[in-house]
């Protein structure tokens, strides 16, 4: 082949996927019905990937859940609890009425959630090779030869933290390879993105032995390893040692590489799976150009799960902007008007890389069949000037602080409060469809918002929480909300990309200079304020989370970025001061997420995150107290950068991160709301049992500085099960409060 993509969205162009997984897990459909879907999909795909002219097609690209859970399964590593179940797959994925899923975490530095493979000393690895040798049948039966894609051994162990069983698994990859063969398989693709992270010199060994060991295989397919998410550095020389014929790069993170790979096929990465930019076909044919290899075939960085389907979904996007973006299918035209512009600028020794680049514009646009607005260049100038650095005002001392807010504030020791969300109601999301339909007018559509508000003041003051928030239900999605009210930002209609299963979100498009054209949430929240003498907290989304969760232009460096977004906050910050808001919690859920995966890179980053967080906080007067909200167990990496955004009070999630994040969180020094019950499960927890919870907390820490909260938002619970569950949190803080020293 000359041209392929490394992996394609599944979760169907109109989220067909969604619709018969929630179908099939709610008992309205079965597993057959949800089987049929499934092959539509896979069907579609290869048609449409071959009639884009894609040479290379994939398979096993599909999952019904995830593709980390799927090698779990090829492997045997089905742990026995589950085994019983009825689907033991979805029970690993979510779970049954007994049964706790596995855990689940983020792909890398994508939002993109994966289920980790859980590897104990009962694992037995037995391979079950039926979903890729289904699917290179099934494809086969439709007219097409296809290579088939598997998470490789090395990324698969590390991402269980089992890399010690590497001899067992192995074992069952050659088996997987000889059964491969049998079926006249010509290449099998082992994903092992793992490889482009700091790896030590044991891990490296690892990759060395792997390789070494499957490369020797009797009977197998072309092994072609993909790699992406940045550069392989160190595991390049590593891997081209082994008897691999095939190396995916990621040349739009990572760089051409230097090592030799004359024997080798390199799969060069030049289209990125990770943004909705139209390729740059200059850059993109001199990459080409410079890697010394065997044979280059063109591909994309990595899987295009990350973008959503096609172009021809948005119709409505502005035409400028439009002209400018590609989507998956587009992605893949692209992949292939480059390789036939590579071939030819390689056949005519005279062709220079601007008739190329003609030849690439030719192509992809009658690949697709429609004009674009703008012609494809390296030559879009960049408009946007970074922002001006303003003298960064800071805080005054937390000692200062905690005392301006103590006096203005006078809440009752161990405050009770909640972290943000309430209930969204199916009339509200019904509500939101039928102004997007056109049959709710705007003002019908704000006053059922300000019912539900007031409701949920209502319902607080009822209960007796100290510190009460509006609820959020004028939101659909916190990103894609903030991203409709500022300028620089496009939303879609159906750019959906998967999150985990079933879940999707519309990554907005930030394509210009971020600007608040006027407040956003102050209506709302001032609207709450007015209800009630209780003080009101208003909720913000931090700026590194916006602009993690948005496909974000490329022509300034990320930092500018979100230094603009950072000032859009902090204006909406003051406004909500101004309207009398004196409690401000500003989140930043995805600060981990943007970490970048080569320590070399994180302390930077981390600097200019905590930056910019400070710099949406601090306009905030003393008196002002701000709070923030973690609600991810993998924070360790980076409490330090946690500690400097110097929020007031920070509430955590520490029912299954554990004592240990809250020892290190309650070093801080300032405020601190350990997580009191579980918001994921429907449970209402006793009054005793949040009591016993609530005096081991105040034995451990100072109460003056501990709140009490539920340990993530409530919108995914119902309102019986809130309001329960927050009257025995009041009746134990104050049962505890009452037995305080004065
Ligand atoms: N927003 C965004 N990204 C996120 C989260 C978020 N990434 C991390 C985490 N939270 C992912 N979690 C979810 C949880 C629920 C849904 C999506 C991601 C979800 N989506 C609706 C669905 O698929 O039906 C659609 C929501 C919509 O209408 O926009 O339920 O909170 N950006
Ligand atoms: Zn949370």
């Amino acid at each position: 082949p000359t041209s392929t993509v490394l992996g394609y969205p599944r979760i169907g162009p109109r989220r067909e996927l969604k619709r018969a997984l929630e179908s099939y897990w709610s008992g309205r459909s079965t597993r057959a019905d949800l089987d049929r879907v499934g092959a539509g999909l896979r069907e579609r795909t290869w048609r449409r990937l071959a009639e884009l002219g894609l040479d290379g097609l994939p398979s096993n690209t599909f999952s019904l859940y995830d593709q980390v859970l799927d090698t779990a399964v090829l492997l045997g590593a089905v742990p026995e609890r589950y085994r019983d179940a009825a689907d033991p797959y979805f029970a690993m994925a979510r779970g049954t009425e007994g049964l706790a899923p596995l855990r689940m975490t983020k792909w890398f530095d994508t939002n993109y959630h994966y289920i980790v493979p859980e590897i104990g000393p009962d694992t037995v690895f037995k391979l079950d090779a039926s979903k890729p040798l289904g699917e290179v049948r099934e494809a086969r039966a439709l007219g097409f030869e296809t290579r088939p894609v598997v998470v490789g051994p090395v990324t698969f162990l590390l991402l269980g933290s089992a890399l010690d069983r590497l001899d067992e698994v192995l074992g069952c990859y050659e088996e997987l390879l000889a059964a491969l063969a049998a079926e006249g398989v010509a290449w099998v693709q082992l994903d092992e993105p793992a490889l482009v992270g700091d790896r030590t010199p044991g891990e490296l060994a690892a990759v060395r032995a792997a390789y070494e060991r499957l490369g020797s295989a009797a009977a197998r397919p072309g092994l072609f390893v993909a790699s992406y998410f940045g550069d392989l550095g160190e595991s390049l020389p590593v891997l081209a040692g082994t008897p691999v014929e095939a190396i995916g790069v990621d040349l739009v993170r990572g760089g051409v590489p230097v090592a030799d790979l004359t024997g080798k096929t390199v799969v060069a990465g030049v289209v990125s799976g990770r943004d909705v930019w139209r390729t740059s076909p200059g850059r993109a044919l001199a990459a080409l150009d410079a890697v010394r290899a065997a044979r280059v075939v063109v591909s994309t960085s990595c899987s295009l799960l990350h973008v959503p389907y096609s172009l021809a979904g948005e119709p409505g996007l502005e035409p400028e902007l439009r002209g400018r973006l590609a989507f998956a299918e587009e992605k893949v035209a692209e992949v292939v008007a480059l390789a036939a512009a590579h071939a030819a600028a390689r056949a005519s020794a005279r062709a220079s890389a601007r008739a190329s680049a003609r030849a690439f514009a030719r192509a992809s646009t009658h690949a697709l069949g429609s004009a674009p607005g703008v012609l494809p260049g390296d030559d879009q100038p960049s408009v946007a000037l970074p922002p001006e650095p303003s003298p960064s005002q800071e805080r005054s001392p937390y000692a200062v602080r905690a005392a301006a807010q103590a006096a203005h504030l006078r809440l009752p020791p161990l405050p009770t409060t909640t972290i943000g969300s309430f209930p969204q109601t199916g009339e509200l999301r019904a509500a939101r469809a039928a102004v997007a339909a056109g049959t709710l007018s705007q003002a019908g559509y704000e006053r059922r918002v300000e019912a539900e508000i007031e409701r949920v003041i209502r319902v607080q003051e009822r209960l007796g929480l100290d510190v009460l928030v509006h609820g959020e239900p004028e939101r659909n999605d916190m990103v894609q909300y903030f991203a409709e009210h500022l300028d620089g930002f496009a939303v879609t209609t159906n750019g959906w990309v998967q999150s985990y299963g079933s879940r999707c979100t519309r990554p907005p498009i930030l394509h210009g200079d971020v600007a608040r054209p006027e407040p956003i949430t102050v209506r709302w929240a001032g609207y709450a304020q007015s209800l009630t003498s209780q003080p009101v907290k208003g909720m913000l989304t931090g700026p590194v989370t916006i602009v993690a969760w948005s496909f974000v232009r490329d022509d300034l460096p990320l930092r500018d970025v979100v230094l603009q977004v950072a000032d859009a906050i902090g204006q909406e910050v003051r406004d909500l001061e101004a309207a009398g808001l004196s409690i401000i919690q500003v989140d930043e859920p995805a600060l981990r997420e943007l970490l970048p995966l080569r320590r070399s890179a994180q302390a930077e980053y981390l600097e200019w995150a905590v930056a910019a967080y400070r710099r949406a906080t601090s306009g905030a007067s003393e008196r002002t107290q701000i709070h923030t909200h973690l609600c991810y167990s993998d924070a360790d990496q980076i409490l330090a950068a946690i500690d400097g955004l110097d929020a007031d009070v920070t509430t955590i999630e520490s029912a299954r991160s554990g004592a240990r994040i809250l020892g290190a969180v309650s070093a801080f020094g300032r405020g601190l709301g350990p997580g009191v019950y579980d918001i994921h499960s429907p449970r209402v927890p006793s009054a005793e049992e949040v009591e016993s919870l609530l005096r081991r907390t105040v034995e451990a820490l100072p109460v003056e500085r501990v709140w009490v909260n539920p340990d993530c938002g409530l919108k995914t619970r119902t309102y019986e099960e809130v309001e329960a569950s927050l009257a025995n949190v009041v009746t134990a803080t104050r049962r505890l409060r009452s037995a305080l020293p004065h």
